[in-house]
């Protein structure tokens, strides 16, 4: 635990981005789910038995099973993490003037698909972009703006649909399975493939279990073989659902692309068979995966989430709704409604949120967003977010509370936080590393002071 001048301090030396804090000056970690899950018993055990050779380690074929199993794929290749593994499946099937639709961008996805020379068009439903709509499955594709793109740019213009469950950037809004077999007819129809992104897959089936008719019998390891059935191929971060610190993979079904990316994986990440793993961390992946899948954790994962979600629906605090599965994300252009989204709120929200309580939060607005490549204008989201992310199996519901507590306490003094500037900005994934400082106060809204700051008011 720190104190508020502490993590001020802490906070500017960082530049303002929660990416640039040290880890031991943060009290409850929510900047993501990726990585910072704790891992089981058995899972430990895995790390034990782990066959570091060089080539054909135990540890691989049993990682290859476990994904035959639970998620259909044919051939796979480990890699060091979900980028590693996009990387390599962007180069393998786009070419200059591609076209990739998908159900809304992902920062590392849709950066590598424009360095393989393609162009990411956005076809979720229109839902997605609006924090308040209800609709289940934000997730899902809109059939009509697909067909529009196939007919506008032609088939042979789209080598395939990215499909990820559940949507990050959405809020973490699952994808139903009524839609993606919708989405299969149609890119069967036109010889379009569909690429998977199963970062968190188990916690859209679990949604699918939940709320999608003729699903509420079915296990969630059912489903989870079901969705990855419906398509072409994956790329995996594994240190989401599957619960490892690091590793992730690339999955296809075809035997023609497993070849290229046998051969491609050999330059940026390793052997084909550890990519970019220790033998010890594919062991444990393949226990992790198991894990994943499990009705009982998958409940308690989410439902902790849904715990958090549902305190700051009570407490009046804008949120995207349905809650995600995987983080809490506020509404950060409705919490600050007086800062525009040029001096970006969510940056400047999840500043605040630290200091007041060393909550450390993500932000996933307009600076996740980046620029636009031909215009080099900022991308202005619709969506503009705070993530409370929650890792799994770390914390327990006390921690929720004081998540809570603290965001509504900053929701009391919204009216005084300012707006930021960029004063450092790197060209790529901008929002790891840029730097921000405090504007100077100018507008009407800033010199209202009849509303004590937190500290002041104690
Ligand atoms: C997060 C992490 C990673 C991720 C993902 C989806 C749906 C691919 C990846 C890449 C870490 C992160 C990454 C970029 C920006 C912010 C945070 N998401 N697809 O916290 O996987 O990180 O293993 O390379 O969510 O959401 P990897």
């Amino acid at each position: 635990m720190t104190t508020e001048a502490h993590r001020r301090k802490a906070l500017e030396e960082a530049g303002y981005n929660t990416f640039l804090l040290r880890s031991e000056d943060v009290y409850i970690d929510l900047l993501t789910d990726s990585g910072t899950s704790a891992m089981s018993d058995r899972q430990w055990a895995g790390l034990m038995m782990g066959d570091e050779s060089y080539a054909g380690s135990r540890n691989y074929y049993h990682l290859k099973e476990s994904i035959q199993k639970h998620y259909s794929y044919k051939y796979i290749i480990p890699t060091h993490q979900g980028r590693g593994a996009e990387h390599i499946l962007s180069q393998i099937l786009i070419t200059e003037g591609d076209y990739l639709p998908g159900n809304m961008y992902f920062t590392t996805t849709k950066l590598h698909q424009e360095l393989a020379g393609g162009k990411f068009v956005d076809v979720i439903v229109d839902e997605a972009h609006d924090p308040e709509s209800l609709y289940k499955f934000k997730g899902d594709v809109n059939l009509n703006k697909l067909e529009a793109l196939i007919h506008k740019v032609g088939a042979h213009k789209i080598p395939y649909v990215s499909i990820a469950t559940t949507v990050n950037m959405a809020g973490g809004q699952p994808i139903s399975l009524g839609n993606l077999k919708a989405i299969r007819k149609l890119t069967d129809k036109h010889g379009i493939k569909i690429i998977h992104d199963m970062t968190r897959v188990a916690e859209n089936a679990y949604m699918i279990q939940q709320y999608e008719v003729g699903y509420e019998d079915k296990t969630v390891a059912q489903i989870v073989y079901e969705i990855c059935s419906l398509t072409d191929g994956a790329t995996m971060s594994a240190k989401k659902d599957a619960m490892v610190n690091i590793g992730g993979f690339l999955a296809t079904n075809d035997p023609d692309v497993y070849d290229k990316a046998r051969n491609l994986v050999v330059v940026y990440e390793g052997l084909h068979t550890y990519g970019g793993m220790a033998g010890r961390d594919m062991e444990a992946l393949a226990i992790g995966i198991k894990e994943s899948i499990q009705d009982d954790h998958i409940r308690a994962r989410v439902g902790q989430v849904f715990y958090l979600g549902e305190k700051l629906l009570e407490m009046g605090i804008p949120i995207v709704q349905p809650i995600g599965t995987h983080g809490v994300f506020i509404d950060a252009k409705k919490f600050l409604s007086h800062i525009s989204q040029e001096n970006f709120p969510a940056q400047s929200l999840a500043a605040e949120i630290y200091i007041d309580s060393g909550v450390r939060a993500m932000e996933r607005g307009v600076v996740s967003a980046g620029r636009n490549k031909e215009t080099g204008e900022h991308n202005y989201p619709k969506l503009e977010l705070v993530r409370l992310t929650i890792p799994r199996r770390v914390y327990t519901q006390a921690h929720m509370d004081v998540i809570a507590d603290s965001v509504q306490r900053v929701y009391k003094n919204r009216k005084s936080i300012q707006g930021m500037k960029m004063i450092y900005e790197p060209e790529y994934l901008r929002f790891f590393q840029a730097r921000f400082e405090k504007i100077k106060v100018t507008s009407d809204h800033y010199s209202n002071t009849d509303i004590p700051r937190y500290s002041e008011a104690q």
